[in-house]
């Protein structure tokens, strides 16, 4: 027999989740962050906003800084424009139903899967020192913070569509072997932004753990700092802003002008039409400090509000782990443990 999966809920569901393993992106923002806030106001959907603190220690961190991102990106989210009040923004530790029901998926995932994940394959390059198991079973505990929400719809950049196929694939299992439990969730990446990539190496994607601070744009960098990143970024020797072989510096400069200025990629090549990098550059890098200039105000005032943003981890808390929980324990269920 089918259950109701989503019980009295008509509101389609979304969840996604960003780690707090550093300072946030621009690659971040227009990939993942911007999305969350414009599906918000869609008002489409009931969202669940987690910090993925929990993932985030499949890498070293240190505990001062992990604190302090932790907070910080929390300030992030609804200095990015995300309402508290409208959907809950938790940090994934503070419901232990993830690593609950993570564990029963772990047990439903093969080795062989979970080798394939390039996600794994990359850190573990990176991390030579350090390729432990949480950072193998990464995915299962990343599928457990979608299915506990019964979530339709994951807005999540490209390179996390690996993770949500495997979700999509252990859902089909569990609910295959025991019955109907999971919704199937679908990923959601944006039509431009999905990878923006390293301002130094454009075949890279840009990342807050480059060693080389002028490959990314942080969404706290000041802003003079921001502009002069984007003036050293690579481009080609064309002096042609279009899209084209051997373009990928000039074409990664559009995804972001054209991420903050909502402008196509056949509009920014008409207005820079005989104009060189140099117009080019000005007009990306003021577009940039455009974005970031109300982000970071609307931060610093968070930041000096410590009580609130306590209120807000609380009471979001709170919200979402009755979500999880029932979703937890049909689960548990359907395994054969004994209720308790
Ligand atoms: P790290 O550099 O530590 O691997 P990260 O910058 O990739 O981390 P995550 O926390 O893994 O950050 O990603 C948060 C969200 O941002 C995810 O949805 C991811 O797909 C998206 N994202 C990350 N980098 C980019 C990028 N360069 N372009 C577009 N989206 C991105
Ligand atoms: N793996 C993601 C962060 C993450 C996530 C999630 C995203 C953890 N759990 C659930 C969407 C849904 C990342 O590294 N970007």
């Amino acid at each position: 027999m089918t259950e109701n999966i989503n019980n009295n809920t008509e509101k389609k569901r979304i969840l996604s989740g960003i780690q707090p393993s550093g300072a946030l992106t621009l690659g971040n923002y227009v990939g993942a962050l911007r999305n969350f806030v414009e599906l918000q106001e869609e008002g489409l959907y009931e969202s669940f906003y987690m910090i993925a603190d929990l993932h985030s220690i499949t890498v070293r961190q240190e505990p001062k800084n992990l604190r302090k991102n932790t907070m910080d990106l929390l300030a992030l989210f609804i200095a990015c424009g995300l309402d508290p009040k409208k959907d809950p923004i938790f940090f994934q530790s503070h419901i232990p139903a993830h690593l609950q029901l993570s564990w029963v998926l772990t047990c439903n995932t093969y080795m062989g899967e979970l080798s394939r994940m390039t996600q794994f394959k990359d850190k573990s390059r990176k991390h030579e020192n350090n390729i432990n198991a949480g950072l193998f079973t990464y995915p299962s505990l990343m599928a457990a913070d979608i299915l506990l929400y019964q979530a339709d719809l994951v807005p999540v950049g490209e390179d996390q569509r690996q993770h949500l196929e495997l979700t999509r694939d252990l859902a089909n299992r569990f609910n295959n072997l025991y019955s109907e439990t999971f919704k199937i969730p679908e990923a959601y990446t944006p039509k431009v932004g999905a990878r923006i990539m390293s301002l130094q190496d454009p075949t890279q994607k840009m990342s807050k753990s480059d060693p080389n601070e002028n490959s990314y744009i942080l969404l706290l960098d000041p802003i003079d700092k921001a502009v002069k990143k984007i003036k050293r970024a690579v481009t080609d020797s064309e002096a042609c802003v279009k899209r084209g072989e051997g373009k990928d510096g000039v074409m990664n400069l559009m995804s972001i002008y054209s991420a903050a200025t909502n402008k196509s990629f056949d509009e920014i090549e008409l207005e820079f039409e005989g104009k060189g990098y140099g117009d080019f550059k000005a007009a990306v890098a003021e577009a940039v400090a455009y974005t970031l200039k109300p982000i970071q105000e609307r931060y610093n005032d968070l930041m000096k509000n410590k009580d609130y943003l306590e209120e807000v981890y609380k009471e979001s808390a709170a919200r979402a782990s009755y979500v999880a929980n029932k979703t937890l324990s049909k689960v548990y269920r359907k395994v054969g443990f004994v209720q308790p």
